[in-house]
């Protein structure tokens, strides 16, 4: 069974749809195939690299809903960890990545601001799990997404987007910062990079076949 997990980004194949953009995949182009399609979904604190992690990771050109962030957010959200971000996430992302051929991830990325959590209902239903995205310098801003995920009870991992120059902390230190259960997995990760992305997922769909009763 062919892999397209690599670090490089998609594109390599010789197939591509009718507009000529983007490569199909094996399961696209064949019916005797059945690929078995899943939800997940991508959330934490404002700016951590929720929208970072969807555009990495995406086989399609992913959906974004960037706007340009304003004098009104002054005062709502911190801008310390990354000063250079101009825009934040209205309302979703969305991207498709295909694993093992036959295992097809869409994922979507929530927004981070707070005004726009009452989305998150929308966004999960249907998930078999989420990522929730961590930055050591700011652990306190995944609380608001873990306490949603426990509270619903849809399986989740822990993971550290690791931010160039912020210190790294072993995964179980941030365990036990956070108090996160013995059995969920919490893992360093780098947004920017695919192999590491396609890590955390591939962490994300076994957790969550571990949580989900036969
Ligand atoms: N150095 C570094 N910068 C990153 C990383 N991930 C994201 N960034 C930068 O951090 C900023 C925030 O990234 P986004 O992906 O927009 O974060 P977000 O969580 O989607 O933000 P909201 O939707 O506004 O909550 C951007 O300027 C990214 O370029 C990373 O792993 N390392
Ligand atoms: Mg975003």
């Amino acid at each position: 069974m062919d892999s397209v997990v690599s670090d490089a980004a998609p594109g390599v194949s010789p197939l591509v749809d009718v507009e000529g953009d983007e490569p199909l995949q094996p399961w696209q182009t064949d019916r005797t195939r059945a690929p078995v399609a899943t939800k997940i979904v991508v959330a934490g604190g404002f700016g951590v690299g929720k929208t970072t992690l969807v555009t990495t990771v995406s086989e399609i050109t992913p959906l974004e809903t960037e706007a340009l962030m304003t004098e009104a957010s002054e005062g709502h959200d911190d801008l310390t960890a990354t000063p250079d971000k101009s825009t934040t996430t209205v309302a979703m992302d969305f991207g498709r990545i295909t694993l093992h051929d036959d295992l097809v991830l869409y994922v979507f990325g929530t927004p981070g601001q707070q005004r726009f959590w009452f989305m998150w209902d929308d966004l999960v239903r249907g998930a078999i799990g989420a990522v929730v995205l961590a930055d050591t310098r700011r652990l306190k801003d995944c609380w608001p997404a873990l306490d949603y995920f426990e509270s619903c009870g849809l399986p989740y991992v822990v993971a550290v987007n690791h931010f160039d120059g912020s210190e790294r902390f072993d995964p179980e230190d941030v365990r036990e910062a956070l108090s996160v259960p013995a059995h969920i997995p919490v893992m360093i990760m780098d947004a920017r990079r695919r192999i590491s992305v396609i890590e955390t997922l591939l962490s994300l769909v076994g957790h969550a076949l571990d949580e989900t009763p036969e």
